[in-house]
């Protein structure tokens, strides 16, 4: 057998332009907000480059020979990112985003089955991608929302579990929350949304970049990712389906692409997965996304997840150490349940002054309500600061985030 040699983070960081030119702040760039949107390599961004240089066609359409490489490129680029969460091609639809992958499932597929009374069952750590439309889709209905209630350190207490399933049309979960980092134990949820007979939507847009994500093992219906988080450009993600479902179900946008046959009247659609692809798609950004993922698969999501337990283990203890001067750090403590992200505030500084600070020193992290108003007014937080870690996070990112926080305490005279 080969022993291919782990790469460190120091050498990964070298496959990625941004961290080789300071910031506009003449510092080292310290990126700390890939929960947002991840850096991007030198290959994803070759791989949009040679597609505009020397291939750019429309697909599915020409005979002529950089089309039919365009559509080879593109189709290879599907498989690639269908292998990567274990599902066949035909069961892999691009979208934009996350956002719009669960709108369509809410749109395509909740429109023609849910009925009023029906329950959708939420969580109440969702990102607002995850929970708006279901509100919509309960208003068209009349269908009711529910929600799994977490506990005050964020973790879902899933005790009243088969209560809230009761009469479940649909669960949608997110596999890990982006405000806490906590990583849902999906494994204990899904077998019993099914036994209750629930169809099961995962929110991925923070699993696929971190954790191996088996979509056949996990029996979800279906899973939204985006390209974004995961090293790929933006304005491209994906809906894993189940074949049967995407069979059944009707389609969401309709235009060109998704026929078979149009009359002036009638119109029969193109199988799964064309069938949900309506007009030109984003061609060069899921090619790239097809790179981003075996640049992924080539590092190792066990390597990648290992990674981030140790900076998220060490940003614990040194965040922890800074206790005295007010800094708070939410969430659960153990790194095993948690997809690298810690939000914290220092005293009652409010979290965008904070992020003003750390920005001085060249580290970034997002400050706000990261888009899950309802759990922020759960929690009684008015915002967070959130420093998220990804495989080129190296132990330095954290000391000079510890650093950059010592300077904000300072000025704040905590
Ligand atoms: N969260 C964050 O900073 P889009 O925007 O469609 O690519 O992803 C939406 C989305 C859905 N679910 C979860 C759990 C998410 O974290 C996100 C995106 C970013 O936390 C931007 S708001």
């Amino acid at each position: 057998m080969i022993h291919v040699r782990e790469r460190t983070a120091q050498e990964i960081r070298a496959d990625f332009p941004i961290f080789a030119r300071p910031t506009g702040r003449g510092k080292p760039l310290v990126y700390l907000d890939s929960a947002a949107t991840s850096q991007k390599p030198q290959s994803v961004i070759d791989a949009l480059d040679t597609y505009y240089r020397e291939y750019n066609a429309n697909i599915h359409r020409g005979v002529y020979e950089i089309a039919a490489r365009a559509t080879e490129a593109f189709e290879a680029a599907r498989a690639r990112v269908a292998r990567f969460i274990n599902c066949a091609p035909g069961e892999l639809i691009w979208t934009r985003n996350t956002t719009e992958a669960i709108n369509l499932v809410a749109y395509a597929w909740g429109n023609a089955n849910v009925r009023a009374g029906d329950v959708i069952l939420l969580t109440e750590l969702e990102h607002h991608s995850n929970l708006v439309p279901w509100q919509l889709l309960a208003q068209r209905t009349g269908a009711v929302l529910r929600f799994i209630p977490i506990d005050e350190r964020g973790v879902l207490v899933l005790d009243g579990l088969d209560r809230l399933l009761d009469g479940c049309t649909i669960l949608s979960i997110a596999h890990v929350g982006n405000t806490l980092g906590t990583i849902q134990p999906l494994d204990r949820i899904i077998p019993r949304a099914r036994a209750a007979g629930a169809l099961v939507v995962v929110d991925g847009a923070q699993g696929t970049p971190h954790l191996p994500v088996d979509v056949a093992a996990l029996d979800c219906d279906f899973y939204a990712f985006s390209g974004h988080k995961m090293l790929a450009p933006t304005g491209v993600g994906a809906l894993y389906g189940k074949r049967s479902l995407l069979e059944s179900m009707p389609p969401f946008l309709s235009g060109g692409d998704m026929i078979r046959t149009v009359g002036y009247e009638r119109t029969t659609f193109n199988e799964p997965p064309w069938k949900f692809e309506a007009g030109t798609s984003n061609i060069a950004d899921a090619i790239a996304f097809g790179v981003a993922v075996d640049y992924l698969a080539d590092v190792g999501l066990g390597w990648i997840r290992e990674h981030e337990k140790r900076i998220t283990r060490y940003a614990l203890e040194r965040l922890t150490a800074l206790a005295p001067r007010g800094l708070v750090v939410y969430g659960p403590r153990d790194p095993e349940h948690i997809g690298g992200v810690l939000s914290f505030n220092l005293g009652d500084v409010h979290a965008h002054d904070v992020a003003s600070i750390l920005d001085t020193e060249g580290v970034c992290v997002r400050a706000g309500h990261h888009c899950t108003m309802p759990l922020m007014e759960k929690m009684g937080w008015h915002a967070t600061a959130r420093a998220s870690f990804y495989l080129y996070n190296t132990e330095e990112d954290v000391d000079t985030l510890v650093s950059a926080l010592e300077k904000a305490a300072r000025i704040f005279k905590l």
